[in-house]
């Protein structure tokens, strides 16, 4: 098994990721690995300020390049305090989101310069990079119908039009073919028990390590 790695979980908004981030975690460990679970915007007290900077609706406009620096502010915090720490103490982390997620919502969904977002991503991680992505993808009309039976979408970017959700998973699904040895694309539309099958077989090539999956 490889020693460590970073493990992210992406998708649009209901797809399904925080559910799936918990069963891989829970599969890590029955193999005997330490793990860390986290997620962005987030993962330490400081970065879950920043989030809620990010995410809360209030007077003022965020504009789509602080929205972006927002993120990767939040992510160097995280990288800094936790997920650097722990892969070089040989923990697993499983990341529900990642900077995918930057290119997808803010470069794909608000037009952000997809070079600058790869500027910022090659300072703020410079070693630090997924060994495997899991990329659940469903229908967008299928995933806010299960995230507002759960909650209503009311974060700023939850509200967001469905077509700013079809340019996110358009983004998301263009990332995938660009990169198919590290991103690994689910039909997250098949039930829960089904998911998880498409997930264990990527992972199982993941852990082997000596090379992507
Ligand atoms: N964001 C950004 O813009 N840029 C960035 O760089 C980053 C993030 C890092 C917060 O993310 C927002 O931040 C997000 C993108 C932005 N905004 N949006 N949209 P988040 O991950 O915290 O929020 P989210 O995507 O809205 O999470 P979510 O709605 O909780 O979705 P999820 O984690 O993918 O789904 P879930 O909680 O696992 O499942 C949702 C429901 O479906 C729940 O009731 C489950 O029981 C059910 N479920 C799960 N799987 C299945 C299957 N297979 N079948 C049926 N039902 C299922």
């Amino acid at each position: 098994m490889r020693r460590a790695g970073l493990i992210t979980l992406e998708g649009i908004e209901g797809a399904g990721k925080s559910t799936l981030a918990a069963w891989v975690a829970e599969w890590l460990r029955a193999r005997g690995a330490s793990v860390r679970l986290t997620r962005e915007p987030g993962g330490t007290a400081l970065a879950e300020r920043v989030r809620r900077i990010a995410l809360e609706p209030g007077a003022e406009r965020i504009c789509a390049d602080a929205e972006t620096l927002l993120m990767f502010a939040a992510r160097a915090i995280h990288l800094t305090n936790l997920i650097r720490p722990a892969l070089e103490r040989g923990e697993w982390v499983v990341c529900d989101r990642f900077t995918d997620a930057t290119r997808a919502y803010q470069g794909a969904g608000r037009g952000v310069d997809a070079e600058w977002i790869e500027v910022l991503a090659a300072h703020v991680q410079r070693e630090v990079t997924p060994v495997c992505t899991l990329l659940l993808d469903l229908p967008v009309a299928l995933g806010l119908h299960r995230a507002r039976a759960r909650h209503a979408g009311t974060d700023r970017i939850e509200s967001e039009t469905e077509s700013f959700f079809q340019r996110v998973r358009a983004g998301y699904l263009a990332l995938a073919r660009a990169e198919p040895t590290r991103i690994h694309l689910l039909d997250a539309a098949e039930p829960a028990d089904s998911v998880q099958r498409q997930a264990a077989a990527v992972l199982e090539r993941c852990v082997k390590g000596g090379g992507e999956p």
